[in-house]
């Protein structure tokens, strides 16, 4: 054979395998960005025994979704999920490759706020600032609706989205300011595109600073008649539960112990308010009327318990308990005492919250 048909043909074979690989990759990578299922196996969460017909109908007989983080990212990382009151039509309303955490209802439950670390270089929580995004999200079907959107940017950290009832502004808290501070910045445009969106305005819509005080000044809830925002604050030295009125005025102490009294969340009727002490010795949660008296420890258990939602009915508690080797997702009945374990997995599910 002559030298020069060798190195043609080598040539060739080479050109071939070239065009192979490009054709290939090309057309794996046009998947990927195009069909909704392949990206979810992509970046993916795993097998959850997802139900395609979801209604997630509570004792109400109305649709009523629990929302909660999970450490159950195919990478360690948090996704947001969400399920029906009994466990069932698990979703990941997330996966994303980096830490999504802390989700919030509007409270017409068709947007979920969260924080996320995914535009970030290490994607973890604990190495990065958080951001405030915005989900859409379907009660009827209990799925996303659409791709998530940053509402904020700032290289601070800006974390705990709380909703007005009127669904027009989202308290949350930030360091922007130097110090941790409760915020409120605007929720709209809440519909469009994420382009549209752009258009929130870096830093959120209209931040404005209610505390402005330089202690530590966390975990805003929001009153059901929209008129106060509880929260946390260590000006005292400790972590105490406070109160204000919505524009930062009016602030009144509702706790005062040399414990940690954190994560105030109303009652429906907002007569009552949970949180979360260490003032026993390890975290329980706590009821008191919303003027700071009348405290019941409602858990009482060895275990570290966290937050406490309320059920739309006020007679129950969604809070995650570490009773068994890892965190999960409880429901507690306040009338029996009855604990139910809705999650059962063997991932850390935390930070849990009741709609509507
Ligand atoms: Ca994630
Ligand atoms: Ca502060
Ligand atoms: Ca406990
Ligand atoms: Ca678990």
């Amino acid at each position: 054979m002559k030298p020069g048909l060798v190195s043609r043909k080598r040539w060739i074979v080479v050109a071939v395998a070239v065009w192979v690989l490009l054709a290939f990759g090309i057309g794996a990578a046009v998947l990927v960005k195009t069909v909704p299922g392949v990206a979810r196996l992509v970046y993916g969460d795993p097998p959850t025994g997802q139900s395609t017909e979801c209604s997630g109908v509570g004792v109400t007989g109305q649709p009523e979704w629990i929302a909660f983080e999970t450490q159950r990212g195919r990478f360690g990382d948090y996704e947001v999920y969400v399920m029906a009151p009994d466990g069932s039509c698990l979703t990941n309303l997330t996966s994303s490759w980096a830490d999504d955490v802390a989700p919030a209802w509007s409270p017409d439950g068709r947007h979920v706020a969260f924080v996320s670390v995914r535009d970030t270089l290490s994607g973890k929580l604990d190495l990065e600032s958080g951001e405030i995004y915005l989900l859409d999200f379907d009660p009827l079907t209990g799925r996303a609706v659409g791709e998530a959107r940053r509402m904020t940017d700032s290289p601070a950290a800006d974390g705990w989205p709380a909703w007005s009832p009127n669904g027009d502004q989202i308290a949350f808290h930030s360091d922007r300011g130097g110090d941790f501070d409760i915020w409120v910045m605007d929720a709209a445009p809440l519909e469009g595109s994420p382009e549209a969106c752009d258009t929130c305005g870096k830093g959120g819509s209209n931040p404005v600073n209610l505390t402005n005080h330089p202690g530590d000044d966390r975990f805003p809830a929001w009153s059901p008649d929209g008129a106060r925002i509880a929260f946390a604050s260590d000006r005292d030295g400790s972590y105490d539960i406070w109160v204000m009125d919505a524009d930062g005025s009016g602030l009144v102490k509702l706790t005062d112990s040399p414990a940690r009294d954190r994560y105030p969340i109303w009652s429906p009727d907002g007569t009552r308010l949970t949180f979360n002490t260490d003032r026993d010795g390890n975290q329980e949660i706590y009821i008191m009327d919303a003027s700071g008296n009348d405290l019941v420890n409602v858990t009482n258990t060895p275990y570290i318990e966290g937050l406490a939602d309320w059920s739309p009915d006020g007679m129950r508690l969604v809070l995650y308990s570490e009773q068994k080797k890892d965190k999960d997702v409880y429901i507690l009945d306040l009338a029996t005492g009855q604990w139910t374990n809705i999650t059962n997995s063997p991932y850390s599910d935390e930070y849990c919250t009741w709609w509507p």
